[in-house]
Protein backbone atom coordinates (compact mmCIF):
# COMPACT_ATOMS: atom_id res chain seq x y z
CA UNK A 1 0.00 0.00 0.00
CA UNK A 2 1.11 3.62 -1.08
CA UNK A 3 3.00 4.60 2.64
CA UNK A 4 1.42 8.29 2.01
CA UNK A 5 -1.72 6.88 1.63
CA UNK A 6 -1.48 4.90 4.62
CA UNK A 7 0.10 7.51 7.23
CA UNK A 8 -3.12 10.06 5.88
CA UNK A 9 -5.46 7.20 6.93
CA UNK A 10 -3.37 6.53 10.23
CA UNK A 11 -3.35 10.17 11.63
CA UNK A 12 -7.13 10.58 10.63
CA UNK A 13 -8.29 7.33 12.50
CA UNK A 14 -5.81 8.91 15.14
CA UNK A 15 -7.87 12.32 15.14
CA UNK A 16 -11.28 10.52 14.65
CA UNK A 17 -10.53 8.64 18.12
CA UNK A 18 -8.95 11.73 19.96
CA UNK A 19 -12.07 13.83 19.60
CA UNK A 20 -14.65 10.33 19.95
CA UNK A 21 -12.25 9.67 23.12
CA UNK A 22 -12.91 13.42 24.61
CA UNK A 23 -16.41 13.24 23.91
CA UNK A 24 -17.15 9.77 25.69
CA UNK A 25 -15.03 10.96 28.86
CA UNK A 26 -17.25 12.74 31.49
CA UNK A 27 -16.46 15.97 31.02
CA UNK A 28 -13.59 17.11 34.12
CA UNK A 29 -16.29 19.93 35.59
CA UNK A 30 -18.83 17.05 36.31
CA UNK A 31 -18.89 15.91 39.79
CA UNK A 32 -16.43 14.06 41.05
CA UNK A 33 -14.64 16.44 39.40
CA UNK A 34 -11.08 15.32 40.16
CA UNK A 35 -11.56 11.75 39.01
CA UNK A 36 -13.01 12.62 35.89
CA UNK A 37 -9.73 14.93 35.37
CA UNK A 38 -7.70 11.94 35.92
CA UNK A 39 -9.70 10.08 33.86
CA UNK A 40 -9.14 12.59 30.80
CA UNK A 41 -5.40 12.88 31.66
CA UNK A 42 -5.24 9.37 31.71
CA UNK A 43 -6.48 9.02 28.41
CA UNK A 44 -6.41 12.25 26.10
CA UNK A 45 -3.27 13.26 24.32
CA UNK A 46 -1.25 10.44 23.50
CA UNK A 47 -0.64 6.96 22.99
CA UNK A 48 -0.23 5.62 19.32
CA UNK A 49 -4.02 4.18 19.47
CA UNK A 50 -2.78 0.86 17.27
CA UNK A 51 -5.64 -0.85 18.91
CA UNK A 52 -8.33 1.35 17.37
CA UNK A 53 -6.20 1.87 14.00
CA UNK A 54 -6.53 -1.92 13.88
CA UNK A 55 -10.21 -1.90 14.70
CA UNK A 56 -10.30 0.55 11.98
CA UNK A 57 -8.61 -1.31 9.45
CA UNK A 58 -10.36 -4.67 10.28
CA UNK A 59 -14.17 -3.08 10.20
CA UNK A 60 -13.32 -1.25 6.81
CA UNK A 61 -12.63 -4.77 5.36
CA UNK A 62 -15.68 -5.79 6.62
CA UNK A 63 -17.61 -2.90 5.34
CA UNK A 64 -18.04 -1.39 8.99
CA UNK A 65 -19.81 1.97 9.19
CA UNK A 66 -16.59 4.57 10.67
CA UNK A 67 -18.90 5.86 13.29
CA UNK A 68 -19.45 2.27 14.78
CA UNK A 69 -15.30 1.35 14.78
CA UNK A 70 -15.21 4.96 16.16
CA UNK A 71 -16.81 3.32 19.63
CA UNK A 72 -15.48 -0.16 19.94
CA UNK A 73 -12.08 1.12 19.06
CA UNK A 74 -12.61 3.79 22.21
CA UNK A 75 -13.89 1.05 24.04
CA UNK A 76 -10.59 -1.05 23.46
CA UNK A 77 -8.79 2.06 23.76
CA UNK A 78 -9.98 3.01 27.54
CA UNK A 79 -9.12 -0.96 28.62
CA UNK A 80 -6.22 -0.04 27.02
CA UNK A 81 -5.18 2.64 29.06
CA UNK A 82 -6.98 1.43 32.53
CA UNK A 83 -4.50 -1.36 32.12
CA UNK A 84 -1.68 0.91 31.43
CA UNK A 85 -2.61 2.97 35.04
CA UNK A 86 -3.14 0.26 37.01
CA UNK A 87 0.18 -1.88 35.38
CA UNK A 88 2.31 1.80 36.70
CA UNK A 89 1.14 1.73 40.27
CA UNK A 90 3.66 1.20 43.02
CA UNK A 91 2.28 -2.30 43.55
CA UNK A 92 3.00 -3.40 39.64
CA UNK A 93 5.19 -2.08 37.38
CA UNK A 94 6.13 1.11 39.88
CA UNK A 95 5.96 4.04 37.12
CA UNK A 96 6.52 7.53 37.23
CA UNK A 97 6.68 8.34 33.14
CA UNK A 98 4.13 7.22 30.70
CA UNK A 99 3.21 8.79 27.19
CA UNK A 100 5.50 11.45 28.24
CA UNK A 101 3.71 12.46 31.02
CA UNK A 102 3.60 11.69 34.56
CA UNK A 103 1.73 8.38 35.48
CA UNK A 104 -1.68 9.12 36.87
CA UNK A 105 -0.30 8.34 40.56
CA UNK A 106 2.58 10.47 40.72
CA UNK A 107 0.19 12.92 38.92
CA UNK A 108 -2.74 12.85 41.24
CA UNK A 109 -2.75 9.67 44.25
CA UNK A 110 -2.55 6.27 44.39
CA UNK A 111 -6.12 5.95 45.47
CA UNK A 112 -7.46 8.22 42.06
CA UNK A 113 -5.31 6.05 40.26
CA UNK A 114 -6.57 3.05 41.14
CA UNK A 115 -10.72 4.70 40.69
CA UNK A 116 -9.61 5.81 37.14
CA UNK A 117 -8.68 2.25 35.95
CA UNK A 118 -12.11 0.66 37.48
CA UNK A 119 -14.18 3.74 35.54
CA UNK A 120 -11.85 3.39 32.75
CA UNK A 121 -12.96 -0.93 32.85
CA UNK A 122 -16.64 0.19 33.10
CA UNK A 123 -17.01 2.96 30.55
CA UNK A 124 -15.57 0.58 28.27
CA UNK A 125 -18.27 -1.97 28.43
CA UNK A 126 -20.65 1.00 29.11
CA UNK A 127 -19.77 2.16 25.35
CA UNK A 128 -19.85 -1.34 23.72
CA UNK A 129 -23.14 -1.87 25.15
CA UNK A 130 -25.18 1.04 24.84
CA UNK A 131 -25.40 2.07 21.14
CA UNK A 132 -26.22 -0.97 18.16
CA UNK A 133 -22.66 -1.71 16.89
CA UNK A 134 -23.43 -5.09 14.94
CA UNK A 135 -26.12 -5.95 12.59
CA UNK A 136 -27.39 -8.00 14.83
CA UNK A 137 -28.14 -7.99 18.97
CA UNK A 138 -26.73 -11.79 19.15
CA UNK A 139 -23.00 -10.27 17.64
CA UNK A 140 -23.23 -7.42 19.68
CA UNK A 141 -23.59 -9.77 22.69
CA UNK A 142 -20.78 -11.93 21.55
CA UNK A 143 -18.42 -8.56 21.18
CA UNK A 144 -19.18 -7.55 24.74
CA UNK A 145 -18.30 -10.86 25.82
CA UNK A 146 -15.28 -11.01 23.55
CA UNK A 147 -13.95 -7.99 25.13
CA UNK A 148 -14.34 -9.46 28.60
CA UNK A 149 -12.65 -12.53 27.74
CA UNK A 150 -9.69 -10.65 26.28
CA UNK A 151 -9.38 -8.81 29.37
CA UNK A 152 -10.04 -10.56 32.45
CA UNK A 153 -8.18 -13.53 34.15
CA UNK A 154 -8.01 -16.01 30.78
CA UNK A 155 -6.65 -12.55 29.18
CA UNK A 156 -5.12 -9.60 29.56
CA UNK A 157 -5.23 -9.33 33.35
CA UNK A 158 -4.35 -13.05 33.77
CA UNK A 159 -0.95 -12.47 31.73
CA UNK A 160 -0.27 -9.73 34.17
CA UNK A 161 -0.81 -12.04 36.94
CA UNK A 162 1.66 -14.37 35.14
CA UNK A 163 4.29 -11.32 34.56
CA UNK A 164 4.38 -10.29 37.85
CA UNK A 165 5.32 -14.24 38.98
CA UNK A 166 7.86 -14.32 36.48
CA UNK A 167 9.97 -11.25 37.72
CA UNK A 168 13.54 -12.77 38.65
CA UNK A 169 12.38 -16.24 36.93
CA UNK A 170 14.04 -17.74 33.80
CA UNK A 171 11.24 -18.40 31.84
CA UNK A 172 11.55 -21.03 28.50
CA UNK A 173 10.57 -19.80 24.88
CA UNK A 174 6.75 -21.34 25.51
CA UNK A 175 6.45 -20.43 29.02
CA UNK A 176 7.50 -16.11 27.47
CA UNK A 177 5.03 -16.64 25.16
CA UNK A 178 2.26 -17.94 26.76
CA UNK A 179 2.49 -15.27 28.94
CA UNK A 180 2.62 -12.38 26.33
CA UNK A 181 -0.43 -14.19 24.57
CA UNK A 182 -2.57 -13.39 27.32
CA UNK A 183 -0.98 -9.98 28.75
CA UNK A 184 -0.29 -8.20 25.17
CA UNK A 185 -1.91 -10.23 22.73
CA UNK A 186 -5.50 -10.42 23.88
CA UNK A 187 -6.36 -7.06 23.59
CA UNK A 188 -4.99 -6.48 20.21
CA UNK A 189 -6.62 -9.87 18.75
CA UNK A 190 -9.88 -8.78 19.97
CA UNK A 191 -9.40 -5.46 18.57
CA UNK A 192 -8.64 -7.07 14.87
CA UNK A 193 -11.60 -8.98 15.60
CA UNK A 194 -14.54 -6.73 17.39
CA UNK A 195 -13.75 -4.30 14.45
CA UNK A 196 -14.90 -7.13 11.86
CA UNK A 197 -17.60 -8.11 14.02
CA UNK A 198 -18.97 -4.67 13.23
CA UNK A 199 -19.46 -5.21 9.64
CA UNK A 200 -21.32 -7.25 7.21
CA UNK A 201 -20.46 -10.96 8.30
CA UNK A 202 -17.17 -12.31 6.75
CA UNK A 203 -16.61 -16.15 5.22
CA UNK A 204 -15.84 -18.52 7.70
CA UNK A 205 -11.97 -19.19 5.79
CA UNK A 206 -11.18 -14.76 5.83
CA UNK A 207 -11.84 -14.46 10.06
CA UNK A 208 -9.58 -17.76 10.10
CA UNK A 209 -7.27 -15.71 8.50
CA UNK A 210 -7.65 -12.40 10.08
CA UNK A 211 -7.49 -14.72 13.45
CA UNK A 212 -4.17 -15.79 12.35
CA UNK A 213 -3.19 -12.97 11.91
CA UNK A 214 -4.15 -10.89 15.09
CA UNK A 215 -2.79 -13.72 17.06
CA UNK A 216 0.46 -13.19 15.29
CA UNK A 217 0.52 -9.66 15.77
CA UNK A 218 -0.55 -9.48 19.16
CA UNK A 219 2.82 -11.41 20.32
CA UNK A 220 5.00 -9.23 17.23
CA UNK A 221 3.66 -6.48 19.36
CA UNK A 222 5.22 -7.57 22.45
CA UNK A 223 8.61 -8.74 20.59
CA UNK A 224 9.08 -5.33 19.19
CA UNK A 225 8.47 -3.71 22.57
CA UNK A 226 11.38 -5.88 24.14
CA UNK A 227 13.18 -4.55 21.53
CA UNK A 228 12.24 -1.02 22.27
CA UNK A 229 13.08 -1.24 25.93
CA UNK A 230 16.24 -2.43 25.36
CA UNK A 231 17.46 -0.21 22.37
CA UNK A 232 15.41 2.75 22.58
CA UNK A 233 16.02 5.93 25.13
CA UNK A 234 13.80 7.33 27.39
CA UNK A 235 12.81 10.68 25.57
CA UNK A 236 11.71 8.45 22.48
CA UNK A 237 9.68 5.98 24.39
CA UNK A 238 7.71 8.31 26.56
CA UNK A 239 7.83 5.82 29.14
CA UNK A 240 11.33 4.65 31.37
CA UNK A 241 13.85 2.95 29.05
CA UNK A 242 15.51 0.01 30.28
CA UNK A 243 13.23 -1.17 32.85
CA UNK A 244 12.84 -4.85 31.81
CA UNK A 245 16.77 -5.51 32.53
CA UNK A 246 16.40 -3.47 35.27
CA UNK A 247 13.56 -5.60 36.90
CA UNK A 248 15.25 -8.92 36.05
CA UNK A 249 12.56 -9.58 33.60
CA UNK A 250 12.48 -12.08 31.16
CA UNK A 251 11.97 -10.75 27.65
CA UNK A 252 12.20 -11.94 23.81
CA UNK A 253 15.64 -9.86 23.99
CA UNK A 254 16.79 -11.73 27.59
CA UNK A 255 15.87 -14.71 26.17
CA UNK A 256 17.05 -14.65 22.40
CA UNK A 257 19.99 -11.61 22.56
CA UNK A 258 18.95 -8.75 20.11
CA UNK A 259 20.19 -9.81 16.50
CA UNK A 260 17.89 -13.20 17.32
CA UNK A 261 14.53 -11.22 18.50
CA UNK A 262 15.03 -8.63 15.17
CA UNK A 263 14.81 -11.93 13.19
CA UNK A 264 11.89 -12.99 15.18
CA UNK A 265 10.04 -10.15 14.26
CA UNK A 266 10.76 -9.69 10.60
CA UNK A 267 9.60 -13.28 10.37
CA UNK A 268 6.64 -12.82 12.13
CA UNK A 269 5.90 -9.87 9.89
CA UNK A 270 6.26 -11.94 7.03
CA UNK A 271 4.42 -14.54 8.01
CA UNK A 272 1.23 -12.27 8.70
CA UNK A 273 1.54 -10.94 5.10
CA UNK A 274 1.20 -14.39 3.91
CA UNK A 275 -1.90 -14.75 6.30
CA UNK A 276 -3.43 -11.60 4.46
CA UNK A 277 -2.46 -12.29 1.05
CA UNK A 278 -5.51 -14.45 0.27
CA UNK A 279 -7.47 -11.19 0.71
CA UNK A 280 -5.30 -9.18 -1.75
CA UNK A 281 -5.65 -5.46 -1.58
CA UNK A 282 -8.57 -5.20 0.68
CA UNK A 283 -6.25 -5.98 3.76
CA UNK A 284 -3.92 -3.48 2.41
CA UNK A 285 -4.07 -1.42 6.16
CA UNK A 286 -4.07 -4.70 8.29
CA UNK A 287 -0.67 -5.33 6.48
CA UNK A 288 0.67 -1.64 6.54
CA UNK A 289 -0.30 -1.63 10.26
CA UNK A 290 1.91 -4.82 10.78
CA UNK A 291 4.91 -3.49 9.02
CA UNK A 292 4.11 -0.11 11.18
CA UNK A 293 3.73 -2.36 14.64
CA UNK A 294 7.16 -3.51 13.49
CA UNK A 295 9.19 -0.50 12.34
CA UNK A 296 7.72 1.79 14.88
CA UNK A 297 10.41 4.02 16.83
CA UNK A 298 8.38 4.13 20.00
C1 LIG B 1 -2.91 -4.03 35.04
C2 LIG B 1 -4.68 -5.70 34.35
C3 LIG B 1 -3.44 -5.00 34.06
C4 LIG B 1 -2.79 -5.25 32.89
C5 LIG B 1 -1.60 -4.59 32.46
C6 LIG B 1 -0.94 -3.87 29.10
C7 LIG B 1 -0.37 -4.22 30.41
C8 LIG B 1 -1.08 -5.24 31.22
C9 LIG B 1 0.71 -3.61 30.92
C10 LIG B 1 1.43 -2.53 30.23
C11 LIG B 1 2.89 -2.70 30.36
C12 LIG B 1 3.54 -3.17 29.15
C13 LIG B 1 4.87 -2.60 28.85
C14 LIG B 1 2.94 -4.05 28.36
C15 LIG B 1 3.52 -4.59 27.16
C16 LIG B 1 3.24 -3.89 25.86
C17 LIG B 1 2.32 -2.81 25.90
C18 LIG B 1 0.91 -3.15 26.07
C19 LIG B 1 2.80 -1.58 25.77
C20 LIG B 1 2.02 -0.36 25.78
O1 LIG B 1 1.18 -0.28 24.67
P1 LIG B 1 1.37 0.79 23.52
O2 LIG B 1 2.79 0.78 23.03
O3 LIG B 1 1.12 2.14 24.33
O4 LIG B 1 0.31 0.59 22.50
P2 LIG B 1 0.52 3.55 23.85
O5 LIG B 1 0.97 4.51 24.90
O6 LIG B 1 1.05 3.86 22.48
O7 LIG B 1 -0.98 3.37 23.85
Amino acid sequence: MNMSNFQTWMQSVQQRMESALADLLPDAALAPDRLHAAMRYAVLGGGKRVRPLLVHAAGELAGASPQRLDRIGCAVELIHAYSLVHDDLPCMDDDVLRRGKPTVHVEYDEATALLVGDALQTLAFQVLADAPLADSHATQLSMVTLLAQASGSRGMAGGQAIDLAAVGQQLSRAELEFMHIHKTGALIRASVLLGAQAGTPLPTAEIEQLDHYAKLIGLLFQVVDDILDAEADTATLGKTAGKDADNDKPTYVSLLGLGEAKQLAEDMLAEARETLAPMGGRSARLEALADYIVHRAF
